[in-house]
């Protein structure tokens, strides 16, 4: 079997509520569409979110990198000679959600292939994952209100917060109201790409120490790099990277420097080689992982949940699978369901996605 296209569509869709957080803020879901063809009549497909704020790559970028680059690197080649398309994606240093939606087309190939789930092929530790919600910037009550009714309605008891404000107190005030409306039973976490200085991120921590926080996640930048370090050797609680480890090899250095202690796993950005990589790693050096979010839409999630269900490490923790439910519409022809604060892996071969073709034509952009 061999690859004979590669169709990146940029397609875009309205958040009915945008997400606002320390390094940006997403209105419009404007994707690119990844699909695989080959001439088998097999046809993989991935989604890749643009994130200009974090790994600057923007939705034209996308589609031009995919389109001259990737497409003449790796036409031809088997969608099983992983370590061959690799070698010639990695000749062209960054694009990682570009990189990562081809790479998780391929295993879809693969999976349909082999008349199997990708998931099962990729660990098969179980078939579900608990969910955990980002609620984003917001006044603190509207962040509550927002936080009770993603519980009440999915039955999500994990939260992540977005911090990073100036002054931090108004993020501490909005934790502390968080947690006295929705009790101990609920997990909390914070997030603050990159928000603060190192030394209103210990502040922040010292003020919030009863809150009983699961996480901190990128409260300052990791190029700071000694205050970053002098943070996280003082924090009680893990503290994890995520912007400051898109490849294996940034987990490594970021955990033997001392500026993390836990790894945000994305396969919007690591696809799901590179995320198999990542994990392993932290397996292997007793490092905690979570499953994050791209602000994925439902392609992307059923990627992150096929990802994340299919290991014992990733499913300790709730993985960030819900940004979707703020968007208007998505291009799924089965939408994803949330139910009992949890996600299910879609059974059936490959990744078992399948695309409405009216919403494809309704929200495409080169049209
Ligand atoms: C997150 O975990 O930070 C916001 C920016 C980004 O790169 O990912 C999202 C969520
Ligand atoms: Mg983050």
């Amino acid at each position: 079997m061999k690859i004979t296209q590669i169709e990146a569509i940029p397609f875009a869709i309205p958040y009915r509520k945008p997400l606002r957080f320390a390094s940006g803020e997403v209105h419009v879901a404007d994707h690119v569409l990844v699909r695989v063809h080959t001439d088998e009549g097999l046809v993989g497909t991935a989604e890749a979110p643009p994130r200009p704020y974090t790994y600057g790559e923007t939705q034209q970028s996308i589609v031009a990198v995919i389109g001259k680059v990737f497409t003449p690197q790796i036409t031809g080649l088997s969608p099983l000679e992983r370590q061959q398309v690799h070698a010639r994606l990695d000749r062209t240093v960054g694009n990682p959600t570009a990189k990562a939606a081809i790479d998780m087309a391929l295993w879809d190939i693969i999976g349909q292939a082999a008349r199997m789930p990708v998931s099962e092929l990729l660990g098969g530790w179980s078939d579900a994952m608990r969910v955990s919600h980002m609620v984003g910037f917001a006044p603190t009550q509207e962040m509550v209100a927002e936080a009770e009714r993603i519980r009440d309605t999915y039955g999500i008891t994990t939260f992540k917060v977005k911090v990073g404000r100036q002054p931090y107190t108004q993020d501490v005030e909005a934790c502390r109201a968080l947690r006295a409306a929705l009790g101990e039973d609920v997990s909390l976490y914070i997030d603050g790409n990159r928000g603060w200085s190192a030394s209103d991120s210990a502040r922040a921590l010292r003020d919030m120490v009863d809150l009983n926080l699961d996480f901190a996640e990128e409260l300052c930048p990791a190029d700071d790099v000694l205050g970053r370090r002098w943070l996280v050797s003082q924090s009680t609680i893990p503290f994890v990277a995520d912007e400051s480890v898109p490849t294996p090899a940034d987990v490594t250095r970021e955990l033997l420097a001392g500026s993390a202690t836990a790894i945000s796993v994305k396969t919007a950005r690591t696809g799901f080689t590179a995320s198999s990589r990542v994990v392993n790693q932290c397996e292997a050096m007793g490092v905690e992982v979570v499953i994050g979010n791209q602000i994925d839409g439902q392609i992307g999630t059923l990627c992150a949940v096929a990802f994340g269900a299919a290991h014992r490490a990733t499913t300790r923790r709730a993985g960030e699978l819900s940004n979707f439910l703020d968007m208007a519409d998505d291009l799924l022809a089965e939408p994803l369901v949330i139910s009992d604060g949890t996600l299910r892996v879609r059974p059936g071969t490959g990744l078992g996605l399948a695309i409405d073709p009216d919403k494809l034509a309704r929200y495409r952009q080169d049209r």
